[in-house]
C-alpha cells in the first residue's frame, strides 16, 4: 500500500459558493493529511499548463474561461491511497451522475462547475503538484495522530 499525496482543487464555484470549509474538512475528516496550502487565481497559462490534456478540446475555451474566473484553494493531501480515495470522495465528472454522499452528488448539478478538482492517477500528481506548489511550500511535519488514522502496514 502506497502514501500518496494527490493535487487538490476547490474550484472557482467552490470558492464563490463558501463550500472551501466543508470540502477541505471532508478530506481531513477522512484523515488525509495536509501538507500545502494556498488561495490563488489561475491565470490562462496555468490553466493550459494544468489541463494539457484537454486544450484542444472544443470545451477548453469555456474550460479556461471557468477555471480563471476567481480564486481557487489549491492543497496537497497526503494518505495511503490518497488519490483514489480523493477520486471517490469526489464523485464522476458530471455533477448530475455523482451519487449523494459525494463531494459533486451533495453540491453539484453541473459537468463544468464541479467544485474539486483531484489528480486522476500518480503520473498526474506529481506533475499538477509541481504546476502549482514549490518544494518549499509543502511541508513535512510531525503528525502523532497518523498513527490512529491507520496502522503502520497500510502506509
Ligand atoms: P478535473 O480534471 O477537473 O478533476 O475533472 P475530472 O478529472 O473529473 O474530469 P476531466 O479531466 O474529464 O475534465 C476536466 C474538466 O473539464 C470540464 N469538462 C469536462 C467540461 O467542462 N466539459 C466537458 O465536456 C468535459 C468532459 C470538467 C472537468
Amino acid at each position: 500500500m502506497a502514501l500518496e499525496r494527490t493535487l487538490v482543487l476547490v474550484k472557482p464555484d467552490g470558492v464563490q459558493r463558501r463550500l472551501v470549509g466543508e470540502i477541505v474538512g471532508r478530506l481531513e475528516k477522512r484523515g488525509l493529511r495536509l501538507v500545502g496550502l494556498k488561495m490563488l487565481q489561475v491565470t490562462k497559462e496555468l490553466s493550459r499548463q494544468h489541463y494539457a490534456e484537454h486544450v484542444s478540446k472544443p470545451f477548453y475555451p469555456m474550460l479556461e474561461e471557468f477555471i480563471t474566473s476567481g480564486p481557487v484553494v489549491a492543497l496537497v493531501a497526503e494518505g495511503p491511497e490518497a488519490i483514489t480515495v480523493v477520486r471517490g470522495m469526489m464523485g464522476p465528472t458530471n455533477g448530475r451522475q455523482a451519487a449523494p454522499g459525494t463531494i459533486r452528488g451533495d453540491f453539484g448539478l453541473s459537468r463544468q462547475m464541479n467544485l474539486i478538482h483531484g489528480s486522476d492517477g500518480p503520473d498526474a500528481a506529481k506533475k499538477e503538484i509541481g504546476v502549482y506548489f514549490k518544494a518549499e511550500e509543502l511541508l513535512d511535519y510531525d503528525s502523532p495522530l497518523g498513527g490512529t488514522v491507520c496502522a503502520g502496514d497500510e502506509k
